[in-house]
C-alpha cells in the first residue's frame, strides 16, 4: 500500500524556512518566530502552513452551531471607545429586557435545532444579581436542549461589583453554573497590552482580571472561548502578546475551546471618529484577516479551534479562511447586534443551508455541533 507523503510547505522567504520545519515537526514556536509569521511577505506559504496544522488537528471537518445571540440590554456606562452598541438610560435605541421580554425574544427566534443561546450585553448599573441567575435558570428550563453560553469575563467582573456582600469570580461563576450555565463566550478580551487597553477600554476589566475569570471558569469546568479585537490602534506585537497570554493560560487549564479574532468595525463609535480625524479610519483588509487567522492557528498550538467570524469578516472571507487555519465558522446567529451597531455590513444571521454550502464549496465536511463541540450532524 502506498504511504501518503508528508505535507510540504514551500516558501520563498528564507526567514520562514526554519519555522516551517519546526511547525511540521510538531514543535512550538516562540514570540520572535510568531513575529516572523506576521511579517513574512510569503503569505501563501503562511496560509498553507496554517492549513496543514488545521488538517492535522481536526481533519476535513468544519464546524458550525445553531446559535441565537441575546443581548438582554445595551445599557452600559463603561465607555469603551470601539463600541457602538452601548447606550445610557433615556438615549435613543436603548433596550433593557425584563425576564418576560427575554422569554418572548427567544420564543420569537426559536428554531427546532436551536442549540446555543450566546449572551453578551452591557454592564447595567441597576439590575440585581438574582435577575441574571433567574435568566440562566429560566432559559435552561423553558427551552429544552438549549445550552446557555453566557456573559463575557467583563460582565462576570461587573457582577462581582453589583453583589452585596461582594462575591468573588469563583462564587459568581459557581452560582451561574448551578443555575444552568454551560459555557462562556470569549468577548471583552479586546487587546491585553496595557497601553492599548488604556486607550480603548480604560474602565473595563483589566487583562489580568479577564484571564483570572477564565482561569476560574476552567477550574470550575466551564469551558470558554477567547477573542481578540484587532485592526484599530494596536501593533502586530500587541496581537501576538495577546495570543501569548492565552497560550500560557491554556497550558495551565486546557479550558479554551476556540479563539476568535474580531475585526474592528469602524462605524458609529468614538474610536472611529478619533481615527477619522487622523485620516486613519479603515476596515481590516482581507489579507490581514487571513494572515491573522493563520498566525493564530500556528501560534495557538494548544487551542482546538480557530473561528472565522463571518459576521465581522463576511461569509466570503470566512469561506477563504477555511484554507487559512480556520475550523469553525460560528453559526446561524440570527440577530447579531454588537457588530451591526458599529456598521457591520453582513446579514444578522445565516441559514443552515447557507452555512453548509459555504463549507462544502470550500472542500470541507460541515459538522453541526453544540456549544461544547459535541457533534450533532455530519453533512458528508
Ligand atoms: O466583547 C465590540 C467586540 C465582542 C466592536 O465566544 C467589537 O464564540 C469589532 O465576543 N468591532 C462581542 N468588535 C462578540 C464576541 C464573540 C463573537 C463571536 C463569537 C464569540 C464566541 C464571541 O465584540 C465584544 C467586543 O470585544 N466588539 N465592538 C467593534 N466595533
Amino acid at each position: 500500500m502506498a504511504v501518503a507523503a508528508p505535507p510540504t510547505v514551500v516558501t520563498r522567504d528564507p526567514a520562514l524556512e526554519p519555522i516551517v520545519d519546526k511547525v511540521l515537526a510538531g514543535q512550538r514556536i516562540d514570540f520572535a518566530e510568531g513575529m516572523t509569521l506576521y511579517r513574512t511577505r510569503d503569505v501563501p506559504a503562511l496560509l498553507r502552513l496554517a492549513d496543514v496544522v488545521r488538517e492535522r488537528k481536526v481533519g476535513p471537518k468544519a464546524y458550525f452551531v445553531h446559535s441565537l445571540r441575546l443581548s438582554q440590554t445595551n445599557v452600559c456606562y463603561v465607555g469603551c471607545t470601539f463600541c457602538g452598541f452601548a447606550r445610557r438610560f433615556g438615549e435613543d435605541g436603548v433596550w433593557d429586557y425584563d425576564l418576560d421580554d427575554v422569554w418572548a425574544y427567544v420564543d420569537t427566534h426559536h428554531h427546532p435545532d436551536l442549540t446555543e443561546i450566546h449572551i453578551a450585553s452591557g454592564h447595567h448599573p441597576k439590575r440585581e444579581w438574582q435577575y441574571y441567575l433567574d435568566l440562566v435558570q429560566g432559559l435552561t428550563s423553558r427551552f429544552e436542549g438549549v445550552q446557555v453560553k453566557a456573559w463575557t469575563a467583563a460582565e462576570i467582573h461587573h457582577f462581582t461589583k453589583i453583589t452585596r456582600p461582594r462575591l468573588t469570580y469563583r462564587e459568581v461563576l459557581s452560582e451561574l453554573k448551578q443555575a444552568g450555565l454551560k459555557a462562556m463566550p470569549g468577548g471583552g478580551a479586546e487587546i491585553f497590552a496595557e497601553h492599548v487597553r488604556r486607550r480603548i477600554a480604560r474602565a473595563k476589566v483589566t487583562a489580568e482580571g479577564w484571564l483570572e475569570v477564565h482561569r476560574t471558569a476552567h477550574e470550575l469546568e466551564i469551558p470558554t472561548n477567547a477573542t481578540m479585537l484587532y485592526g484599530h490602534v494596536e501593533a502586530l506585537e500587541d496581537r501576538l502578546d495577546h495570543m501569548d497570554r492565552i497560550r500560557s493560560l491554556q497550558d495551565e487549564t486546557h479550558g479554551f475551546l476556540s479563539f476568535i479574532p474580531l475585526a474592528y468595525q469602524p462605524d458609529n463609535n468614538p474610536l472611529a471618529a478619533e481615527l477619522e480625524s487622523l485620516g486613519k479610519r479603515v476596515h481590516t483588509t482581507g489579507l490581514d484577516d487571513l494572515r491573522n487567522l493563520a498566525v493564530a492557528r500556528i501560534y495557538l498550538d494548544n487551542v482546538p479551534h480557530i473561528k472565522g467570524y463571518w459576521i465581522m469578516i463576511t461569509p466570503e472571507q470566512t469561506q477563504l479562511s477555511l484554507a487559512a487555519g480556520v475550523s469553525d465558522v460560528d453559526g446561524t446567529i440570527k440577530d447579531e447586534r454588537i457588530a451591526h451597531a458599529s456598521g457591520a455590513v453582513t446579514e444578522a444571521g445565516m441559514t443552515e443551508d447557507e452555512l453548509v454550502r459555504l463549507i462544502k464549496d470550500a472542500g470541507r465536511v460541515p459538522v453541526r455541533r453544540d456549544a461544547l463541540y459535541a457533534e450533532r450532524k455530519v453533512f458528508s
